[in-house]
């Protein structure tokens, strides 16, 4: 057929380097951007048959987030704009991976397992971060997705991508498959949640943002006029001098656990970090003694279902509510949730994909990695049950107060990933309608002093895991090693996983001090280099 001609011609101009095998991981493909031009042409391509497939607009999103610089990464975005699927992760690892010369038997063998009609029509969106590099490997997407129907939309967040796939595949009820209609959805549903919060000083209505650099930086400048000032941000690191996520952004500040560089932090100011493509957030303060506090997404998840849940109350609506977590949550918060909050808890496998997975059970799921990634999830029948109770003239203020707010909050939340920029907007109103301070916030409960490493080693999957990847069933001794040093320390917790986006194995570990847990944490490092196979100098202490 004409259309596979022209797919080898232009594949030619895409070459595979020859032996060079990745997998489509925890966020679709990610590596050093130079290896990438095969795998994004070949995205291209199977974007365009995942949209014969399933008859509706798929999106390509060309980032590696939180990664340095000079890496790039893509992954795909399905009807709904939720991950795309499991079997399709397989399809998408199978076609990046066939030699030059047997592209094209790969994709025929997609296209006939999945029974794809290849005269239906297809349309791809695709979005880019600011990467120096994201330029010519969209367009090398563009050259997969070719003649068939591509939209190029430019610099767009990961969510803003996600967002308006969604809407293109609802007919526009979610909203304006634009980046301004983006932009008029969530700040007027930012601006409705808080316009009866009087008193609101300036300093309340004040944030100071750290943009990683990024994309994220650009879109918050260009929003800023839909907020009529009742969100004052001072934005840094906006990306005019200093690299992408360097010392900088949600993942810096969340694992170094210390404020980004380029930002100048008065004590008590309320702050925040986005990461290299927006889909991730962290808060901070330092207080007056000079110390740094985080509010991860753990305390987010838990802003944010007392929230709710109070509203739920208010409204009289019988609704279950459930915070999802990964096991990179804070022990504190998990406790504090069950415990106090009476909330349920279920916990996850790394990745996005998971988390919301299992939140879509839940009339509410609120779910949040620990890094800042989550969002909220709210079944059609509770969105059905609020909206109906917003309309009824019937009923008293206080349930119909309740009622407006938490239509209003929906309105704020971008569902379809989790979104920097919705989640900022979704805690600031939060703070505002409660009246409440970055340190009463933070209050709520106290972290468990936590440390996470990265430990090199010459196989990653020689490490399997079981229980949400909070034991490791191989290799042989090494889950039994850890237990064994977690029993010498107090309320200590660890666990190892081989990383989805990077070519390590991550090491987490919590116990009652930071200096426990830095120790334990070193201790793990050294029983994955020693059992799974560790490669270059042996983990050193970190003190
Ligand atoms: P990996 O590299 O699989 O740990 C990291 C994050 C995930 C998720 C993905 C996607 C941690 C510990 N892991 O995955 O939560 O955000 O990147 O970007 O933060
Ligand atoms: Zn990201």
């Amino acid at each position: 057929m004409a259309e596979f001609q022209e797919i080898s011609k232009l594949s030619a101009l895409h070459p595979k380097p020859a032996g060079l095998v990745l997998q489509y991981g925890t966020s679709g493909f990610r590596t050093n951007a130079k290896q990438l031009d095969h795998i994004m042409f070949r995205m291209g391509l199977l974007a365009t048959v995942r949209s014969k497939k399933t008859k509706a607009t798929i999106g390509v999103m060309v980032t590696a987030s939180h990664n340095p610089e000079e890496d790039n990464g893509v992954k795909l975005v399905d009807p709904m704009g939720e991950m795309v699927t499991q079997d399709w992760e397989e399809h998408a690892t199978q076609l990046a991976n066939a030699d030059q010369e047997d592209l094209l038997t790969a994709l025929k063998n997609i296209i006939e397992k999945e029974a794809i009609n290849m005269s239906q029509e297809a349309n791809v969106f695709v979005g880019k971060d600011t990467r120096s590099s994201s330029a010519s490997l969209s367009q090398a997407v563009l050259d997969g997705v070719s003649a068939l129907g591509g939209h190029n939309y430019g610099l767009v967040t990961t969510p803003q991508l996600h967002y308006m796939v969604c809407c293109q595949n609802t007919q526009g009820k979610y909203g304006e498959a634009t980046v301004e209609g983006y932009y008029t959805k969530f700040c007027q549903a930012f601006i409705q949640l808080t316009k009866n919060t009087s008193n609101r000083t300036d300093d309340q209505k004040h944030l100071c943002l750290d943009g990683a650099n990024g994309i994220g930086a650009l879109k918050v400048r260009e929003m800023e006029s839909h907020l009529k000032k009742e969100l004052q941000i001072s934005l840094n690191n906006d990306g005019s001098k200093g690299r992408l996520n360097h010392q900088c952004g949600a993942d810096y500040v969340k694992v170094q656990q210390k404020p980004p560089t380029g930002v100048k932090i008065n004590p008590g100011e309320r702050c925040c970090s986005f990461d290299g493509d927006a889909d991730r957030i962290v808060y901070y303060y330092t207080d007056s003694e000079g110390t740094f506090h985080l509010l991860d997404g753990d305390k987010m998840a838990t802003l944010i279902s007392t929230f709710l849940k109070e509203l739920l109350t208010q409204a009289g609506l019988n609704l279950k509510i459930a915070v999802v977590q990964t096991a990179y949550a804070n022990g504190s918060s998990t406790h504090y949730l069950e415990n106090t909050m009476k909330v349920l808890v279920r916990c996850t496998k790394t990745g996005v994909k998971h988390l919301h997975h299992v939140a879509q059970e839940f009339d509410v799921g609120v779910y949040f990695e620990a890094n800042g990634h989550g969002t909220v999830l709210f079944s059609k029948a509770a969105e059905e049950k609020i909206q109906q109770l917003a309309e009824d003239t019937n009923v008293n203020d206080e349930r119909k107060k309740a009622a407006l707010l938490l239509r209003n909050t929906i309105n704020v939340i971008n569902q379809t990933v989790g979104d920097a920029i919705s989640d900022m907007l979704l805690i600031e109103a939060i703070l505002a309608i409660k009246g409440m301070t970055i340190q009463q916030w933070d209050t709520i409960y106290t972290d468990l002093p936590n440390r996470q490493l990265k430990v090199k080693v010459d196989d990653r999957r020689v490490i399997d895991t079981t229980d949400a990847e909070r034991r490791a069933v191989t290799p042989a001794g090494l889950q039994e090693a850890i237990d064994n040093l977690v029993k010498k320390y107090r309320q200590a917790r660890s666990f190892v996983r081989p990383s989805g986006t990077e070519d390590v194995v991550r090491v987490y570990a919590e116990a009652d001090t930071q200096e426990s847990a830095d120790a334990l944490a070193h201790e793990v490092s050294l029983a994955v280099y020693r059992l799974a196979g560790g490669v270059g100098d042996e983990p050193k202490p970190l003190h």
